[in-house]
C-alpha cells in the first residue's frame, strides 16, 4: 500500500514539471496506468459490473449561425485600464470572464431588420385570410391535427399570400394592413399595425431557491423552521391589445402559484421610429433620412437605427422563433439568440488583447491617414472617415475576434443594466445585471447599457471600454444592436 502511495505521489510531482498544455494528455495516459493498475476499465467494468463509468451522449456539433463568428471564452481586465492624460479616462479596472458566444459578425441591417417586420406584417396578413370576416380560408390557419383533433392553433406560413391575383376577400386582408398617406395619396404600411407578440420564460427566476413551489425547498439552513404560510411573491411581465388597438402592458404581482408566473409576454411594437432624425438633432434639415433611411434599397446595408432596447428584445426572439421553425429535432440544444451583456461586449470588442480599440494602435487612424472606424474625426469633420452619417456594415477591417464595427457606426444595445459601477460590481463569472422594469418604475431604472460610441461621437467615445446608456424605450438615430447566442458546447477551435 505505501509502495502505491508513493507512486501516485511520484506523477504529481511530475506533473508539476510538464507544461500546461500538455497535461491533459499527461493526465490521460497517467489516468489509464492508475486504472489499469487498479484494475480498472471499461473492460473490467463490463465483467465484473457495479462500478460508474459513466453515460455518454453523442457529441453534437453546432454548425456555425449565418453571418455570426465565434467568440472564444477567455479573460479580459474590463474597464480603462490605463489612466492617462490624453483621454483622461484612469477609472478602475477588473479581472472577469466570459464563456464562449456566438456574434453578429455585424451590427443588425435595415435589410435584416426589414424581414423581421415583413414577417409580422405578413403574419397579420395570413391571421385576416383564416378570419371569417375575410372570407375565413382555413388552410391559412392549422386548428387541428391530421386526425382532425384540435391542436394549438398555429399559421401555416406554407401557404403563399396570393399578392398577384387575390380574391375580393384576400384582397381586403392585404389591404387592411396598409394605409393611405392623407397628404401625398401614397400608400403605406400602417406601421401602427406591426405588432409582434412573443414569450419568454425566465429561467434564472424560476431556478432561485426562494421562489420554489415547495416551501421546503426555499432555505437549506435546518436552524430555521419551514414556514409553510409564506407568501412568495412573484412579478409577472404580460400585455395585450385593447379595444382601440392599443398595447397595455402590465407588470404583475402576485403570489406565486405555478410554472406560468415565469412565463412573460410582451407585445411590441416592431416599426423602427423613423423621425428619429429629426429628433436627435433639432435645427437640422434631417428629413431625407426620415424619409428614406429605413425604406430605401441603398440603405438596405446600413445599420437598423431607431430601434428601442424593447424592439431589439422583440428581434432577438423573434430571430430564434424562425430559426427554431425551422430546424429538427437538435433545435433542442440551441440557445436563444439575445442581446450580448455589457461584460460580453467589451470582452468581444477588447479581445484578449484588452486593446483600448477594437484594433492594436491607440490611434484611430493609420500612419497614412486612413481611419479605422466611422465617427466623429475632429471637432465635427464627420466625412473626414468618408461617412456622414452611417456607413455600410461592415466596410472597415474586423478586429481579431472577427468583429466589424465595434468601435463607431451604431452604438449597440446591451442586454445589461445601466448603473454607475457596471461591470465593476457584479460577478467575475458571465458578469450581467438584468432588470425587468414595470410600467411605473422611475424611468431612471429603465437605463440600458449602450456600447461602442457612434457616427456622431468623437473618437474618446467608441473606446471599447467607455460606457454609456440610453432609456429602453427610447429610440435614437445613432443606436443600433447585433445578436448574440451562447454556443452550446465547452470548446472549439477556430
Ligand atoms: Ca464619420
Ligand atoms: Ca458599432
Amino acid at each position: 500500500m505505501m509502495k502505491k502511495i508513493f507512486f501516485l505521489s511520484m506523477i504529481v510531482l511530475s506533473l508539476t514539471t510538464v507544461s500546461c498544455s500538455s497535461i491533459r494528455g499527461k493526465l490521460g495516459s497517467v489516468g489509464s496506468k492508475i486504472g489499469s493498475m487498479l484494475g480498472i476499465g471499461s473492460k473490467m467494468a463490463k465483467t465484473t459490473g457495479g462500478e460508474v463509468t459513466g453515460v455518454s451522449g453523442t457529441p453534437v456539433s453546432e454548425p456555425t449561425p449565418y453571418g455570426m463568428v465565434l467568440v472564444q471564452r477567455g479573460s479580459i481586465k474590463v474597464g480603462h485600464e490605463k489612466s492617462d492624460s490624453l483621454w483622461g479616462t484612469g477609472a478602475p479596472s477588473r479581472d472577469i470572464s466570459v464563456e464562449a458566444f456566438w456574434m453578429d459578425e455585424t451590427e443588425v441591417s435595415n435589410a435584416k431588420y426589414r424581414q423581421f417586420v415583413f414577417w409580422v406584417r405578413d403574419s397579420i396578413i395570413r391571421e385576416r385570410l383564416a378570419d371569417p370576416a375575410y372570407g375565413g380560408d382555413e388552410t391559412y390557419k392549422i386548428t387541428e391535427d391530421e386526425y382532425g383533433e384540435p391542436i394549438k392553433p398555429y399559421l401555416n406560413w406554407r401557404k403563399p399570400i396570393p399578392w398577384k391575383k387575390p380574391s375580393e376577400d384576400e384582397q381586403r386582408a392585404i389591404e387592411s394592413v396598409y394605409i393611405t398617406n392623407p397628404i401625398t395619396g401614397e400608400k403605406m404600411l400602417d406601421a401602427s399595425q406591426m405588432n409582434y407578440r412573443y414569450e419568454i420564460y425566465d429561467y434564472t427566476q424560476a431556478a432561485l431557491r426562494k421562489n420554489r413551489l415547495n416551501p421546503e425547498e426555499r432555505n437549506r439552513n435546518t436552524d430555521i423552521p419551514v414556514n409553510y404560510d409564506a407568501v412568495v411573491t412573484i412579478s409577472k411581465d404580460t400585455a395585450y391589445v385593447d379595444d382601440d388597438g392599443g398595447i397595455i402592458r402590465e407588470t404583475i404581482n402576485r403570489p406565486l402559484s405555478g410554472p406560468y408566473d415565469f412565463l412573460n409576454t410582451y407585445i411590441v411594437n416592431v416599426y423602427p421610429d423613423t423621425t428619429c432624425w429629426v429628433n436627435d438633432f433639432p435645427n437640422a434639415n434631417n428629413e431625407t433620412y426620415m424619409q428614406l433611411y429605413f425604406s430605401h434599397p441603398n440603405y438596405d446595408n446600413h445599420p437598423v437605427v431607431g430601434v428601442s432596447w424593447e424592439q431589439a428584445n422583440a428581434f432577438c426572439a423573434w430571430r430564434t422563433e424562425y430559426l427554431l421553425a425551422g430546424m429538427g429535432p437538435q433545435a433542442k440544444w440551441i440557445q436563444r439568440y439575445r442581446l450580448p451583456s455589457e461584460a460580453e461586449w467589451e470582452f468581444a470588442a477588447r479581445g484578449k488583447e484588452g486593446n483600448r480599440f477594437p484594433w492594436e494602435q491607440d490611434d484611430t487612424k493609420s500612419d497614412a491617414g486612413c481611419y479605422y472606424a466611422n465617427y466623429k474625426p475632429d471637432e465635427g469633420n464627420y466625412t473626414k472617415d468618408g461617412s456622414l452619417i452611417t456607413s455600410r456594415c461592415g466596410i472597415f477591417s474586423a478586429n481579431t475576434n472577427g468583429l466589424y464595427d465595434m468601435a463607431g457606426n451604431v452604438a449597440e444595445w446591451t442586454s445589461t443594466v445601466y448603473t454607475e459601477a457596471g461591470v465593476l460590481q457584479m460577478s467575475d463569472i458571465n458578469p450581467d445585471l438584468q432588470y425587468r422594469a414595470a410600467k411605473e418604475d422611475p424611468y431612471s431604472l429603465k437605463k440600458k447599457t449602450t456600447r461602442g460610441g457612434s457616427w456622431k461621437d468623437p473618437a474618446k467615445y467608441i473606446q471599447g471600454a467607455t460606457r454609456s446608456y440610453e432609456y429602453q424605450n427610447e429610440s435614437r438615430s445613432f443606436v443600433g444592436f447585433r445578436c448574440v447566442r451562447s454556443y452550446a458546447g465547452t470548446d472549439r477551435k477556430k
